[in-house]
This record gives structure tokens, sequence and C-alpha cells, in this order.
């Protein structure tokens, strides 16, 4: 036990030591030290050399790669790279937000602040992330970056104002299946306004199984991204030998109106591949 006692002795003495040299006015109970002189000094040796940052950091340019990826088997990189500067305190951390088409899906980029080259005041900063399978499809967009200096000076910058526009396109690889609109009729007349259904069938073939379509999945209209299906049902309607899917939609739903000549189907099947299919419609009852 002496040579705890030794150690403990000498733990103390330092401890002395360290508040003297620190200057500190006193040990507390817990032993921890406690120096409520250190901040008051920091903060005089601010004012008396007037450094102070009110600025927050300037973009110079900014630019994201790759400029379209395919999330059709899995999620992909997207990287942003943005060279930055900042008067004194220095780049704390800056943020890029992707919106897709639609405005209801998001994808951020930031660094904290991730530099890759030069130093906080003057430097490339790098940050990348994630595009999820499944991702919105279409064109993407970056708004705005923001950034953060050390000092806690923040201002966000208008991309496109800024001469940065940044887009990135995400395109799921459709596969084509075969559609049947109202099956085993060849004029598939459509009209706009009417209240009833329009049935489609998914044909199946020797390579795809329209049994294998995710029924949550399925999207039909102009663009086929519009009803979801009432019911489905297999049968088989083309008299192939195999079974095809039958599915009823709202016209309602559609999105389709007088003059359009074509019609969409996408969905998925269970194992996450996107199919699209497409057929001639006719659309009747329409004023001339
Ligand atoms: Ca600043
Ligand atoms: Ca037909
Ligand atoms: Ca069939």
């Amino acid at each position: 036990m002496r040579f705890r006692e030794g150690i403990a002795r000498s733990v103390v003495w330092n401890l002395v030591g360290l508040a003297v040299a620190a200057g500190c006015t006193e040990v507390g109970d817990s032993g921890r030290l406690v120096a409520p002189n250190a901040a008051f000094s920091q903060r005089g040796a601010a004012a008396e050399t007037g450094v102070e940052d009110v600025t927050p950091p300037t973009l110079v340019s900014v630019a994201s790669s790759p400029a379209a990826v395919d999330v059709t088997a899995g999620p992909a990189s997207i990287s942003v790279t943005a060279t930055l500067s900042d008067d004194v305190a220095g780049v704390q951390q800056w943020l890029v937000t992707f919106f897709s088409p639609s405005g209801s899906q998001l994808i951020q980029v930031f660094g904290t602040p991730g530099l890759a080259s030069g130093t906080t005041l003057s430097g490339t900063f790098a940050g990348t992330s994630q595009v999820p399978q499944f991702a919105e499809a279409g064109v993407w967009e970056a708004r705005s970056l923001s950034m953060t200096d050390n000092a806690g000076n923040n201002t966000s910058v208008d991309l496109t104002a800024a001469g940065f526009p940044l887009t990135l396109t995400v395109s799921p690889v459709y596969s084509q299946v075969e559609i049947d609109i109202k099956p085993g009729a060849s004029a598939n007349s459509v009209n706009p306004s009417s209240r009833g259904v329009i049935p489609v069938a998914i044909l199946s073939s020797p390579v795809f199984s329209a049994a294998g379509v995710e029924l949550t999945s399925v999207r039909f209209g102009a663009e086929g991204t519009e009803a979801v299906p009432l019911r489905s049902s297999l049968e088989d309607v083309d008299g192939d030998g195999d079974l095809d899917m039958v599915l009823h939609f709202l016209t309602e739903r559609t999105g389709l109106v007088c003059g359009a000549t074509t019609a969409f189907l996408k969905a998925r099947t269970v194992g996450g591949q996107p199919v699209e299919g497409t057929d001639s419609i006719t659309t009747v009852g329409c004023r001339r």
C-alpha cells in the first residue's frame, strides 16, 4: 500500500503544479481543475487585437459527379467537390441538397469539413453520398449550397444564380414488356371522361412471367405513373399457353386526355427489376 500512497502523493503535487501554472484559483472537490480566468483572458485577447469573424464562407466553384447514375441493381455513389474560402475562422461544414424531379425525395452531400486539399481558409472540400436503389427516376437538381464557418457564420448560395447548376440524372433501366390494353380488342378505345375501368394485360413470354410483377408497384396512364390497379387476375388472354396478368384501372385516374395516342404501364418485378410496356389507344367521346 505504501507504493500506492506514493503515486497518490505525486498526483496531488502534479495537480497543484498544473493549477499554479494555469493560474487557477481553486481545485474542486472532485479534483477537477477550475479555471474561471482562462476563458476571460481569451476573450480579452480577442478584444484587444480586434480579431473577429462575422463573414460566412464564400463559394469559388462546385461540381458533382457522376452526371448520371443507374440504380436498377443497387445504390450508387455521388460526390460533390466544392472550392470554398473563408476570411478568418475557416470552413466548418457545407451541404448540398439534391431534390428529385417531384421534390418529394432528397439526397444530401456534405463535408464537416471534408478538406481534400488546401486549408479551411482556402481549400477544396469533398463529400459523397448514396443514391438509393428505387430512387425516383429523372433529373435531380441541387438548388443551393449552404456553408458555415467555425465562428458560426452561415450562408446559402443559389447554385443556378451562382453559375453552378448541379444536376443528377437517375435512371433505372426498364426492361420492356408487352402489354395489351383491352385484351382481345384491337381498337383500344378510351373515353377520358368515363367513370369506368380500363383492363390492361401484362403478357408473359418465354423469358418473362407476368406473375412475377409486384402488384403494388404497378402504375398505368399517360406516363405510367398514374393509376394503381383496382384488381388483378392471372389468365391466358392471348391463348399462347402461359398465364398473363390482367389489371383494371379507373379511367379517371390515368391522366389520359382527349387526343392521347399511347399509354404506359410501369412496374417492378418482385426481384426489383423495373419493367415498362406501352400500347396504342384511341380516345373517344371527345368533342371535335
Ligand atoms: Ca468567416
Ligand atoms: Ca388490345
Ligand atoms: Ca399468355
